[in-house]
């Protein structure tokens, strides 16, 4: 079987969960990297919004097949290299797609640029994302409907990341998440029994991710705490470079790639596919 190819950036928080599950499954792949965020706002670049028209890492390419989504490349990723599973037997299914359903409910890019911290920060930078956008679309016309959602979507996004009551809100629900997760893991080794899943994967990159916008998620949290230091623990954690905190060495990583190779592009042509709802035969 062909190696998937991996667009993405180490610090892109939907990158470092196809990235641990890349690693818990032990497949190998093709790493490319591409930038979603200033100087170069590659990530909306033509080439790059015709395989994910939002703009957005990650994107897996594999046997020809784009999956412009973490979410179905999970699936994707567990369905197609069968070798070790990620959510359990048949009867643990339903259970570890409500813990992955409710991480993914979690708007961590409104938490993070909805994080005192980086507010106006982030403020300036859907700024220029918006501008950098209208500028592609004004070149690239036959993409005017691809760029357009994607304003609408960043101008929406960067509304609500500056609505204090609304972020406010988000926090709150998070925490109330983590009292959930606590109290089940007081009982089980594991999110869903005790085993590891797809459940216990995300969820390590969320705590990462609330450690790194400097909130407490595990304050209070023993049964919790214990857990993420067993997670912390497997190979994994370190393969996929989960981050607790910015580390500038990753980004000087990318910026070096990006001098030392000419181009990210893909060479052949692909088909976008939605993995959760395909029932087409096996690659
Ligand atoms: N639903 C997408 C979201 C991916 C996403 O938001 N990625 C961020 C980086 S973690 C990104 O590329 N943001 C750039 C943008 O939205 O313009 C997924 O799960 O893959």
């Amino acid at each position: 079987m062909p190696k998937p190819v991996l667009y993405h950036v180490p610090p892109s928080f939907y990158s470092q969960v196809v990235r641990l599950a890349l690693a818990e499954k032990g497949i190998d792949y093709e790493s490319r990297y591409v930038i979603p965020g200033p100087a170069s706002f590659e990530s909306y670049a033509p080439w790059y919004m015709r395989l994910n028209p939002g703009g957005t890492v990650p994107t897996l390419i594999h046997n020809g097949r784009v999956i412009p989504d973490s979410r179905d490349i999970l699936h994707y990723l567990d369905t197609r290299f069968p070798m070790t599973t990620l959510r359990g037997n048949c009867s643990t299914h339903i259970e570890v797609d409500r813990f992955v359903g409710r991480l993914y409910a979690v708007s961590f890019r409104e938490l993070s640029y909805g994080s005192p911290r980086l507010r106006k920060l982030g403020a300036f930078l859907n700024k220029k994302r918006v501008q950098n956008l209208q500028k592609r679309r004004a070149a690239s016309p036959d993409l005017s409907e691809t760029y357009s959602a994607k304003i609408s979507d960043i101008e929406a996004f960067s509304r609500k990341a500056q609505d204090h009551r609304h972020v406010e809100q988000v926090r709150l629900a998070v925490e109330r998440q983590l009292d959930q997760l606590n109290t089940g893991l007081a009982c089980s080794t594991h999110l869903v029994g005790e085993d590891y899943t797809m459940a216990d994967l995300v969820w390590t990159v969320g705590i990462a991710r609330l450690i790194m916008l400097g909130s407490k998620p595990l304050d209070n949290r023993t049964a919790l705490k214990d857990w993420y230091e067993r997670m912390r623990l497997r190979p994994s954690f370190t393969q996929a470079g989960i981050m607790e905190r910015f580390r500038p060495s990753a980004i000087l990583r990318v910026l070096w790639s990006k001098l030392t190779s000419r181009n990210s592009a893909p060479t052949q042509p692909c088909t976008s596919t939605n993995t959760r709802n395909d029932n087409s035969p096996a690659l």
